[in-house]
């Protein structure tokens, strides 16, 4: 079988870890893998695949004889070494959002587009956490009756923004349990026991950043430029786990049984909704699982073409980690990516 010689820039952090745990869980055929990070990490060992492997500080010359080097380690890093992996001939699959809106980087979810894997020039973008699991679960729904406007609130988790916010809110946790007074660093007030309807910078526009990768992302994936979005986007305490209420007007009625047999042959998504015994899509169970749940699938009484929803999905798996592997998965399988000593 053809392997492939693997890079994982990134490879300490939340994101990082996961992709060994997606790489080794789904047996990606690799010959070879390069652990790299900061030069803080270098000499550290981490396993895969029962073997310690040694992390590497990132350099200019980390990427010869790479074929695919999967990034996460923020849009700064990528800004700067990936465009270096594809120089010497990786394809880089990138987690941040340095290239997600640049027009000559496809931006893929494998349920949604991933023919537009096919036009990369040697970088392909992985979209937002929260952008990618509304699109699998509305794009189905969109194939059908094509979504005119939606209204999206998302309940999001602090392991989405690194290791460091998951000790910010074990830490304030356990301070504001024993009555002590806590201090905020990675977000801008105490995240424990509270919502901040905060995430990434504001704009002029008075949405967050965040917010309005939603719009602009969600638009770009589905290739659907006159869909209406706006989003309120909400760090919960959660630790993984991120929920979304998704409120969809179609052009035509969308009645919530037809929404569910859709969604119901729908990859990648799975239906949990039963209110009769409190049924629904929970973060919590979410954990390490790699489907979009969906469920409380009713009419929006507010609209006759409207359609309510609840959303849920691990935000460090097909959020992140996941979903860049199986982007990796589809060019392996459709031969979009060829091994170094294969080319020329
Ligand atoms: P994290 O737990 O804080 O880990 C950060 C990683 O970046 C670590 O491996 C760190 O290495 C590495 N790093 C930092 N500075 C570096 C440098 N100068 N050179 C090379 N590596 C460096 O964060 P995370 O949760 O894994 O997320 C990382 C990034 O992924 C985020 O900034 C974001 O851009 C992206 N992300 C995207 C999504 C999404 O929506 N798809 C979700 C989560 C994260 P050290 O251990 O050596 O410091
Ligand atoms: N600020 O990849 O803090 O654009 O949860 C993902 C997650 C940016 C991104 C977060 C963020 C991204 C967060």
């Amino acid at each position: 079988m053809t392997g492939y010689r693997v890079a994982i820039v990134g490879a300490t952090g939340l994101v990082g870890q996961e992709f060994i745990r997606v790489l080794e869980q789904r047996d990606f055929p690799m010959t070879s893998i390069e652990l790299l990070a900061s030069d803080r990490s270098a000499g550290k060992k981490l396993p895969v695949a029962n073997r310690e492997i040694e992390v590497k500080e990132t350099t200019s010359e980390s990427f010869e004889g790479i074929d695919i080097a999967l990034f996460s380690a923020g849009a700064e890093i990528s800004r700067y070494f990936s465009p270096m992996a594809a120089k010497s001939g990786a394809v880089v699959i990138d987690n941040s959002s340095a290239f997600r809106m640049v027009p000559t980087v496809p931006l893929v979810v494998p349920e949604v587009n991933p023919e537009d894997i096919k036009w990369h020039n040697g970088i392909i973008a992985n979209p937002n956490c929260s952008t990618i699991q509304m699109v699998v679960a509305l794009y189905p729904l969109h194939r059908v009756n094509p979504i005119k406007r939606v209204i999206v609130d998302t309940y999001q988790a602090v392991s989405g923004t690194g290791s460091a916010a998951v000790d910010e809110l074990t830490k304030q946790a356990k301070q504001v349990l024993d009555g002590q007074n806590t201090i905020p660093h990675v977000y801008p007030h105490q995240i424990a026991f509270n919502v901040l309807p905060e995430i990434d910078v504001f704009l002029d526009n008075g949405y967050t950043r965040e917010e309005w990768k939603l719009v602009e992302e969600t638009r770009k994936i589905m290739h659907a430029d006159d869909i209406a979005i706006s989003a309120t986007c909400v760090r919960v305490p959660v630790f993984t786990g991120h929920s979304e209420a998704v409120h969809v007007e179609f052009s035509q009625p969308m009645l919530p049984d037809e929404a569910e047999r859709i969604l119901a042959q729908a990859p990648g998504v799975k239906i949990l909704d039963d209110p009769a015994i409190s049924l629904y899509p929970q973060a919590w169970s979410a954990v390490g699982t790699n489907e979009v749940f969906v469920g409380r699938i009713r009419r929006d009484t507010s609209h006759p073409n409207g359609l309510t929803m609840w959303v849920v999905a691990d935000n460090l798996r097909k959020g992140a980690a996941l979903n860049a592997v199986q982007i990796a998965e589809e060019m392996v399988e459709r031969a979009w990516v060829h091994p170094v000593e294969a080319r020329e």
